[in-house]
């Protein structure tokens, strides 16, 4: 692994490469997305360099000798890659860091496209995002585990594609890798050669599945065989208490938004109705403006958005569950109507409790079922009367 990591970023660089294949995960760039990425791309970085018969001698190196590279692609952007807290700590579990992988505006895909020179692999997707669509003619090969919509599908006949519902993508992954060491004889070699892909692979079907929980229902009879086959190769004993663990730790890491500054926080889960900014916070509101610096934070949201209203959402799903919100703008009156509104909105209501804050509204929400989804009629009824 550390060879791989320690070679494929810089090839990619210095544009030392005779072919290259992109492995492409979803926007959201969750665990499954980035894993799936990254162990495909390493498997086939491995099986190609397995099977290569080239012999490439000092006097004779030309364009041929050069290496085929294989090359996950994380679809955020470098700086926005701390949001995803649970992939971060996942992979810096394994120490692999930032620095190791290239994200979706590291390069220029259209560029490479027009080189002549590249593949594109989809993991966790199957219709690609519309800024990608000129990618369809280079995609190759499909591992993705929704249903199947053939709506955008323009892609080669060839394409090879793997598709199931499984519960994690991670699952299909795993068992096209098993497939394809079968078929050349080395069964289990790959995922005994580099163990930390192995288990990031079961790391990532344990949360997806959130520990084949029944009330969420999305393990498969796929998941449970393939966890079982990951888990003989890495010699887990005990293997309900470590999948538990394993769970519970990767849940707290993507609670975990201690290291985010208060703008980060702002973009994590952030969504604009004209020009109302919504926020929702995975800790409460109150929590958010202990932060150093987070009505600045808010203020400079606002102004690059161009939006002349926040209404900040926190909640705090440990033990006792509570929520928070606030109401924050440069325009006092503004905000000061929102609030009153948001405060008499009756269906449903959101039982806010006030708490005055100096240039801000702050409240306790004590309806525990309305999220943002339940604000948004609110906000699109106060948009249309209130704000013309
Ligand atoms: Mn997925």
């Amino acid at each position: 692994m550390e060879e791989y990591f320690a070679s494929t970023p810089s090839k990619l660089k210095t544009n030392d490469y005779s072919s290259i294949t992109l492995v492409l995960g979803n926007e959201s760039c969750d665990l499954d997305s980035a894993v799936s990425a990254i162990v495909y791309a390493v498997f086939l970085h491995w099986q190609h360099n397995t099977f290569k018969g080239k012999v490439c001698t000092a006097s004779k190196r030309t364009d041929d000798c050069k290496e085929d590279i294989f090359v996950p692609i994380l679809d955020v952007n470098r700086e926005d890659f701390p949001l995803k807290t649970e992939v971060v700590f996942a992979l810096a579990g394994h120490e692999i860091y930032d620095k190791d992988l290239v994200f979706s505006n590291d390069i220029d895909m259209t560029k490479l496209m027009s080189e002549g020179k590249a593949k594109v692999t989809l993991v966790d997707h199957h219709t690609l995002a519309s800024k990608y669509n000129h990618l369809a003619p280079y995609v190759t090969e499909i591992i993705d585990h929704r249903p199947l919509d053939r709506t955008y599908w323009t892609y080669n006949e060839d394409v090879r594609s793997t598709i199931e519902l499984v519960g994690s993508c991670c699952t299909l992954v795993a068992q096209r890798i098993r497939d394809l060491s079968a078929l050349v004889g080395l069964n289990g070699e790959f995922f005994t050669l580099y163990p930390d892909m192995t288990d990031l692979l079961y790391s990532c079907i344990v949360l997806d599945t959130v520990n084949f929980s029944k009330e969420v229902n999305k393990a498969t009879q796929h998941d449970v065989e393939i966890v079982n086959f990951l888990e003989d190769l890495l010699n887990i004993d005990q293997r309900e208490e470590q999948r538990k663990a394993k769970v519970d730790r990767l849940l707290e890491a993507r609670r975990n938004v201690s290291q985010l500054t208060a703008a980060q926080l702002l973009r994590k889960d952030l969504k604009i109705f004209e020009d109302i900014l919504v926020p929702s916070f995975p800790v409460l509101v109150k929590e958010f403006l202990s932060k150093p610096d987070s009505l600045e934070a808010v203020t400079e949201a606002l102004s690059s958005r161009k939006c002349s209203l926040g209404l900040l959402l926190g909640m705090d799903l440990r033990g006792g569950h509570q929520r928070d919100c606030a109401v924050i703008s440069p325009d006092d009156k503004l905000a000061k109507a929102f609030a009153i509104f948001l405060q008499e909105w009756s269906s449903p209501s959101f039982e806010l409790v006030s708490e005055l804050g100096v240039n801000h509204y702050y409240f306790k929400q004590m309806n525990l079922s309305a999220f943002r989804k339940q604000y948004v009629p609110a906000i699109t009824e106060f948009l249309y009367y209130y704000k013309e």
